[in-house]
Parts: structure tokens; sequence; C-alpha cells
């Protein structure tokens, strides 16, 4: 590009008057108007139905489904719950980049690459809207006419760097128009009106972009969530007792706020529901499937139980772990009502975007496995898993907790898998016994001070938790209120803390005897180990 520049005649500037070959910056300019419009328009036929889904959300859905294990977890560990976002960006910055790229070239007379380009782009997008998990084939839709959005505006942009022939025929009537005219008269580039025009698409993709905003908020499920009343038990749980994190700062709340429950999923924008249509299907080894709507499971019999879920991928010491007070249906009820084949093995909960867990029907032991539909006295929430989600105390999220669950699907491990175990997480994974150190920070004064966190091993529950300082003797701490042996438990322990570096760690026993193994694993692929260990700097 550089020598065809050298190439051009010597460029004659008056006024308006530019060079033949259009500059590169008008080239990079409609690359991106041409993604951004293509974008918008995508975005606001998305916005017809709760089906469809903007062509970003499509290929990073796609994207998620396929992320190399090794990337994934280094994601996870490097932009933790941010991830999402970081992706987002990443994809449209590589895509902006190659825009301007196409663009450059395709004003410059390779219009056959631009309309490559969206071509591929509006494939891509059509592919990943219409194919495989949470999809439709409609969803081919907003893809396809950003594709085309795009590849009109490229072509418009390659219009506009025409040079313009001297209008050397003027009709009486009409003023001549120098703005295309060179001082030699030869054809010259007209920047006025690629600037006129370029601003014109750039209104136009704005508005755009805000009509598909505003269309496509009417599926926001919080506007479901806000009109549904919250979920409440026949028999409420007591209030839970005064909370030691209120009298020790920084420790773990005894139940975690909604607004601090941890998110994991693999949903970059949260699935639509309507409450009108949803309904929850019971299917595959039962003797007769069901069907059950929101209200039908709301005016079941509904139990309230307090249950920590954690996520596999939660390091030793790590926050993806969360207590709550969980409302909804027994899920051993409704599957005795639907009657599960003697041969069935695997109960698998099925997403509205088609996300899957299953875990073994064995696990239906008397524990309070639950259809939740409320969290801490509220309606579920929407990053929660509104309008229903399965929590089943002792599991992993990832083999259990499918939220916005629309199917509960008995069959067979030998038949099928849910979303995590091809992509190299374990088939079975009960949570494993922890104890986190929420407190003392990294550096304190010296003086008498609290050490304290939480210990979870939800189905056994916690019956010791011990600290060791330096190469101390393990000391018994304090045990907080306990819930229910499916909740996790506070711990406290008061330390004289003398000036110098401290190493602390703890290690948690459980109600089967065992205290957790000094073993560190990683996290996959069924759950870490060992004991959470800090470092503390004391002042004089
Ligand atoms: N539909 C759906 N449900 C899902 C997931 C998901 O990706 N999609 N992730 C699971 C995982 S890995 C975990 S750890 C829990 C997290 O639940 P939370 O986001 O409410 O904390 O949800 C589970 N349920
Ligand atoms: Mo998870």
């Amino acid at each position: 590009m550089q020598e065809s520049d050298a190439t051009q005649p010597a460029t004659v500037t008056a006024g308006s008057v530019v060079a033949h070959q259009p500059p590169r910056w008008w080239g990079a300019l409609i690359g991106l108007l041409a993604l951004g419009a293509g974008l918008a328009m995508g975005g606001v036929i998305a916005g017809f139905s709760r089906v469809l889904r903007s062509p970003i959300v499509s290929v990073g859905d796609r994207v998620i489904d396929h992320v190399p294990k090794p990337l994934k977890l280094w994601a996870v560990r490097t932009f933790g719950t941010t991830d999402k976002t970081v992706l987002v960006w990443s994809i449209v910055i590589v895509i902006a980049i190659i825009a301007v790229l196409v663009g450059i070239v395709t004003v410059r007379g390779r219009t056959d690459i631009g309309i490559a380009f969206s071509v591929l782009l509006g494939l891509a997008g059509a592919w990943a809207g219409g194919v495989g998990r949470n999809t439709h084939s409609v969803g081919v839709l907003p893809s396809l006419l950003a594709g085309a959005t795009a590849a009109g505006v490229l072509l418009l942009g390659h219009r506009l760097a025409q040079p313009r022939a001297p209008q050397s025929v003027v009709p009486a009537s009409a003023t001549p128009r120098p703005v295309a005219q060179s001082m030699t008269g030869a054809p010259a580039l007209d920047r006025r009106r690629f600037l006129m025009a370029s601003g014109g698409i750039a209104v136009a993709t704005v508005a755009l972009g805000a009509v598909g905003r505003g269309l496509q908020h009417r599926f926001d499920s919080a506007i479901e969530r806000a009109g549904v009343r919250p979920p409440a038990p026949q028999a409420p749980l007591p209030a839970p007792p005064t909370d030691p994190a209120l009298t020790t700062e920084g420790l773990s709340p005894l139940i975690t706020p909604i607004n601090d429950f941890y998110r994991i999923d693999t949903a970059l924008s949260f699935p639509s529901v309507s409450l009108k249509s949803w309904k929850l299907k019971i299917t595959g080894m039962v003797d007769n499937e069901r069907s059950y709507t929101y209200d039908d499971l709301m005016s079941r019999e509904l139990i309230e139980r307090d249950i920590t879920i954690s996520c596999v991928s939660n390091e030793v010491g790590g926050d993806l772990v969360g207590n709550a007070r969980w409302i909804g249906c027994s899920l051993d009820d409704l599957l005795a009502e639907a009657g599960i084949h003697k041969d069935a093995d695997q109960i698998m909960g099925v997403s509205v975007d088609e996300f899957t867990a299953g875990f073994p029907v064995a696990t239906l032991d008397g524990r309070d496995a639950i259809v939740a539909l409320g969290m801490n006295g509220e309606a579920l929430p929407v990053k929660n898993g509104f309008p229903a989600r399965l929590i089943i105390p002792g599991l992993y999220g990832y083999v259990s907790a499918t939220k916005w669950l629309s199917e509960i699907r008995l069959t067979r491990f030998d038949r099928e898998q849910g979303y995590w175990v091809p992509r190299g997480w374990s088939a079975e994974a009960p949570v494993k016994t922890q104890s986190r150190i929420d407190r003392p920070g990294s550096s304190i004064a010296k003086g008498t001070v609290a050490i304290a966190g939480v210990a979870w091993a939800p189905t056994r529950g916690i019956t010791q938790v011990e600290v060791q300082i330096d190469d101390g003797v393990w000391t018994v701490t304090t045990l907080g209120p306990s819930l229910s042996d499916n909740s996790w438990r506070q711990w406290w322990l008061k330390w004289d803390a003398t000036p110098g570096k401290h190493q602390i760690r703890c290690r948690a026993t459980d109600g089967s005897g065992d205290t957790q193994t000094e073993e560190r694993v990683d996290v996959a692929p069924n759950g870490a180990t060992g004991w959470h260990t800090i470092r503390v700097n004391v002042g004089a």
C-alpha cells in the first residue's frame, strides 16, 4: 500500500479537493463503520424475537463452548468473573482490526475483499447463531443481515472514494460544483462528500444501536422477575442467629447476600425467559413425562433450606463459594410423581440455553435436593437462574446446579454427559471439605486480632477447624452457628500478633471425621485440595 501511494500522481490540494488514491484513514473509517453498522443492524434484528441473539453474543457463545481447557482455566484465574467482558472485547477488537484492513483495501478498489469479508462475517455469525446450543433456524437472521449491511457500507465507501470527473458539462440552470474538481481539471476525490456520507452512516449506526438495545431490553428476564411475588415456604426457617460477621470485620457473612454471591456460567447474556411459555419438563426414563408451569411449581409445597454451593474451579482460599437460603420444590417429590425407571442412573438438568449438568440418581438419598425458585427470601435472581434452578447439596455446581432450568431428564451415564464432562472434568464430583481464612489481611498492627474464616463440607457438616501459626501446634478454633450440615460454618481464633512475618494455615474436619488433606491438587478435574495458607506482616 505504501508503494501504491508513491505511484499516484502528485496531490494537488485545494479546499476539499484531495488526491486520487483515498488516504488510508478513509478506508479505515469505512471498515469500522461497516462493522459498527452491521452489528447495530444485527442487534435490531435480534430485538424482534426472544429466540434471536445479536451476532456478537452468538459468536461469543460459540467461542465459550470451544475454548480449550487450559485457556478457560487461565481466563477464570486471570479475569475471574469478568472473563466474559474480556472475551467480548477481545472478539470485537480482533474483528475491528480486520475490518480496518478490509476497509482500506476495499475503498482502494478491492471490493471483492470487502464482499468476501462481509459474507464470511455473516456466515460465521449465522453458523454460530443457527447451530448447536440455544439456537433456532431463524437464529441465522441477525448475522446474515449484519453481513449484508457491512457489505453495503463497504461498497458505498468504495463509491464515495472514487475520484469524480470535472463537471465540464453543467446544465445552465445548475450551479457548478467546484468541490469535485482539482485545479488541474483531472478527476479528484470529494472529501466533503465522503465526510458527510460517513457522518450520516455513523449517525444511523448509533440510532440503530439504540433501537436494537431498546428492542432487546423487552426480553430482559429481570422484567419478568419484577412481576412475580417471592416464593413463600410453608414452614419458613427460623431467622438465622446473630451473625458473628457483624462483630468480626472481614469475616464472610453466615448467609451470603445475593449481590455478593458468586456467578459462574457459560452464558454471555442471561437467557431470556417468558413465564407465559416457560415450563419445567421431566422427561426421559420416567413412567410419566411431566410438565410444570411456574405457577404449578409456586403453588406446590415449598421448602426452605440453607445450602452452601461451590464451583469446582474454586481454588484453595478462593471465593467461588457461597451460602444461601434456597426456597423451592423437593426434587425427590417431583421425580416420585414422574416415576424413575430402574435402569436410569443419571439425572440431567437442562437449561433454557442448553447447558447440561448430570448427577447420579443415587444422590437422592434424602439430602435436600431442590428445584429452587427463591434465594434469601427473594425470587431467584436472574444471574442465579431465574425462574428455576437445581440445588443439590454436596455436589459441585457444574454437575448439579443447573440455572435457567427447563428440563430434568432421566438418563444413563453411558448415554449422555453433562456440558463440562467431555471438556475434561469428572463425571461425578462431590464437594471436597474445604476451609478458608478471611482475615486478617496481609499487613496488620501488632496486638490481639481475630483469625477468622469459613469452612464447608456440604452433606457432612463441619465439626472442627484448626489453625496453625508458623510452625506451632494446631489450635482448635471456635465454630460459629451451624445452620445445617449443608451449610458452611464460620470459625475464629484470637491471636496475639507479634511483630514480624507470620504464616497462618487452616484445616477443617467434617462430620464423617475426615480432616482436609494437606496435599495440593489443582481444581481440575474434580476440585482442589490443600490447606489455605496466608502470610501476614505484623508491624511493630
Ligand atoms: N445454565 C447454566 N447453569 C449453570 C452453569 C452454566 O454455565 N449454565 N454453571 C454451573 C456452575 S459451573 C456453577 S459453579 C453454578 C454457579 O451458580 P451461581 O452462578 O448461582 O453461583 O451454576 C451451575 N449452573
Ligand atoms: Mo462451577
